[in-house]
Parts: structure tokens; sequence; C-alpha cells
């Protein structure tokens, strides 16, 4: 469709040769890098996801290091979850928020050690937002973007390809927690994570130089299983629920309106940012909350990038913000955010381009 002109401003990923080699077709920016996002079969790399494993460059996701004597207490400040029981090996989902209590990034956290801790991030710059409240909060902690990036390993027979590679010990990892250690003299860590829900981990590179190599490690050992190159995909996300922060929250998004209260620990200490207005937004509930809505229509339809207005017996009540054909349910499927006064069961109508689809919203996820 059109070029990328290339500029020290977009980051390259070290497994950026190997995708092109393996066929990348388009990609997305993150973080100020490129993500891959199709290699040219967008069915298939679903399917593949589902039934086999594929394999992603996910280095966009970058880590935001904390480090030194107050790195926890940092971290604690930071996110409105407790962490208190965090241990050393042990990662964990975090919302980060700004003082009104709204969503600006949901990593997830990984204590390395006491004193040594990854945020995980989404797209958006929690490097400067660490710096500025560690500078301000006066806290003896270096923060920094080591040289560390992601690549995960997704789908019901992930678990056969990191076990070939690392041996059996990596049947044993519970969800989110990893452990630092090395492949043919790559330094790594292996976490069982990742942005599905079909199961899998994710390779942290710590050598940025090796990338083609772990790229093609990984890639021989899962032959026996068929693996293929795949990127982060849009319709197993949908159909799991999986939230994607800037895609499917606004500037004032707060965790409760889409699903993410869970997460939050009102007890948490008061100078953890945000969680005055937390606790105001819980006690009075929030305004919205987020459904799926399951459209009329046997065939797929483009929505775009764009949020779409989702209107109720003639009145706007929120906006469908994503929105995929789903290969399993053969219908087109989305997520609302959407005034708490609507339910489950509700007739609504997805308005695009002036013309209304009607759709049925439903508990997320779908599958
Ligand atoms: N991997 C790594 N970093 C990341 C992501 C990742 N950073 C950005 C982004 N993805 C963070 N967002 C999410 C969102 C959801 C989940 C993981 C990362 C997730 N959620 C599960 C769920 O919602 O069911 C489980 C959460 C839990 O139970 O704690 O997995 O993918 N390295």
């Amino acid at each position: 469709m059109f070029g990328i002109t290339p500029s020290a401003r977009l980051r390259p990923s070290p497994f950026f040769e190997a995708t092109r080699a393996d066929g990348v077709t388009a990609f997305s920016t993150y973080n100020h890098m490129l993500m891959p996002t199709s290699f040219g079969h967008p069915e298939a790399e679903y399917w593949r996801l589902i039934n086999g494993v594929s394999m992603w460059d996910v280095a966009c996701e970058r880590q935001v290091e904390l480090r030194g004597r107050d790195a926890g207490r940092l971290a604690q400040i930071l996110a409105p979850r407790d962490l208190s029981k965090a241990k050393v090996g042990q990662g964990k989902y975090v919302p980060l928020c700004n003082h009104a209590g709204a969503l600006i990034n949901d990593p997830i956290l990984l204590k390395l050690a006491d004193d040594r801790y990854w945020l995980s991030i989404a797209d958006s710059n929690i490097w400067f937002w660490a710096r500025a409240i560690a500078a301000e909060r006066k806290l003896e902690v270096a923060v920094s973007e080591p040289d560390v990036s992601p690549l995960a390993v997704q789908g019901p027979k992930a678990e056969k390809v990191v076990a070939a590679l690392f041996g059996d010990w990596v049947r044993e990892l519970k969800y989110f927690w990893f452990r630092e250690t090395t492949l043919e003299g790559i330094p790594v860590a292996v976490a069982r994570s990742g942005w599905s829900k079909q199961g899998g981990f994710e390779i942290y590179l710590m050598d940025g130089s090796q990338g083609a190599r772990l790229w093609n490690l990984v890639k021989d050992a899962g032959k026996a299983w068929d693996i293929g190159p795949g990127s982060p995909n849009f319709c197993e996300r949908v159909e799991s629920g999986l939230l994607s922060y800037g895609g499917d929250t606004d500037d004032h998004t707060n965790p409760y309106e889409v699903r993410l209260g869970k997460y939050v620990d009102l007890e948490v200490a008061d100078d953890v940012i945000g969680i005055q207005a937390l606790r105001r937004i819980h006690a009075t509930g929030a305004r919205r909350h987020q459904l799926g809505v399951t459209l009329e229509g046997e065939e797929p339809t483009q929505f775009g990038f764009l949020w779409h207005p989702i209107y109720r017996d003639g009145h706007k009540v929120g906006d469908l913000t994503n929105c995929a054909w789903s290969y399993r349910l053969k219908r087109n499927i989305g997520f609302a955010l959407i005034d708490r006064a609507c339910a489950v069961g509700d007739t609504v109508d997805v308005v695009k381009d002036g013309k209304p689809t009607r759709g049925a919203l439903c508990e997320l996820p779908f599958l």
C-alpha cells in the first residue's frame, strides 16, 4: 500500500531482518517501533495460533527497568495493585493510572530481584513517567530502557517447542512467572505469558545483536510442530476479550470500565498514584463498562481504525472500540465501551458511515 521512511526515531527490532526474510507484509507502530501484524495469510495465521504454534516479534513491548534501593517502592507508587507479596521470578499484570485514575498503560511487572524490576509496557511512554515520578518523590532508583526484546511463542503446541529448546522445567512455570537462562550462549528470560488465550511463552532476548540467531533457533526447534511466523492476532484477542491499551481506551478510561478492577487494591498506601481517585470511582461506580457486541450479518465487515458510535433507543450510549470477523463464531464481534445502564441482552445499533448495523450486547470474553 505504501512504504516506510527509515528514521532513527523508528527503532529497529532485533528480529526485523528475520521477519523480513520470513515474509512480513504489514506493520503497526508501537512504542516508536514497527510491530509485524501480518505475514500475508491472516486466516491461516489465526488457525495456526488456535491449533498449532506461532512465533511473534513483540520487541516493541519495551522494558522499563527500575533499579536501585527504591525500585520496589517506585513500582508500588506507580501501580495501584498490591505488590508486597510479589516474589523474585514472578510477573504480575498491573494497571498504571494517572492521578485522576485514568489508565495510562497496562504492563506486566517482572520482579528480577528485590532491587530490580521490569515494566513490560504497552504503547505509551512509561519511561518518562517513571523517571519524573522517581525525581519528584526523591527516590534512589535508576530508570532505564535495557536491551531486552520479547519474542512470543503462542498456541497449544508452544509448550512442546519451548520445552524442546530449554528443557522440561518450562512445563512447571506458572502463569507470568519467568526464569533467566541462556540458549546456546544467548542470554534470555523465559516466561509463561503472551497476548493470547491459547497458551504460550515469551522469550525475552537480552542481547539485541542475537535477534536473528534466536529467531532461527526457535524456528528450527518448532519445525516438528509446523511453527510459523505470526503476530498478536486481532481476531483471537477480540474473541478472548484481551484489552488493547490505547485501542480500547481513551484518555479518561479507568480500570473499572475495562474489566481491570480486579487488579486494583484499594487498600494500598495513599501515596500510590491514582489510588485516591480510584477509591472515589469505586464508591460511586464507573460511568461506563465494557461488554461484547455481536453484530448481525454473515459477511466480514471492515470497521477500520476508528471507534464507531453505539445507539440504543435512538440515544448514543457508547462506542464500538474494535471489531473483528470471528472465524470461529462466523460473526462480526467487538468490544463496546458503553454506559453502565446498558446490559447484556440489549439490542443496539452501531453506526458506520451513517448506516446502522444491529447488534446484541453480551459478556466478554466471547470464547
Ligand atoms: N507481553 C509482554 N509485555 C506486554 C504484553 C505482552 N506489554 C504490553 C501488553 N502486552 C500488556 N497487556 C496485557 C494484557 C493482558 C494480558 C497480558 C498483557 C493477559 N491477561 C490475562 C487475561 O486478561 O485473562 C491474564 C491476566 C491475569 O490473570 O493476571 O495475559 O503480552 N511481555
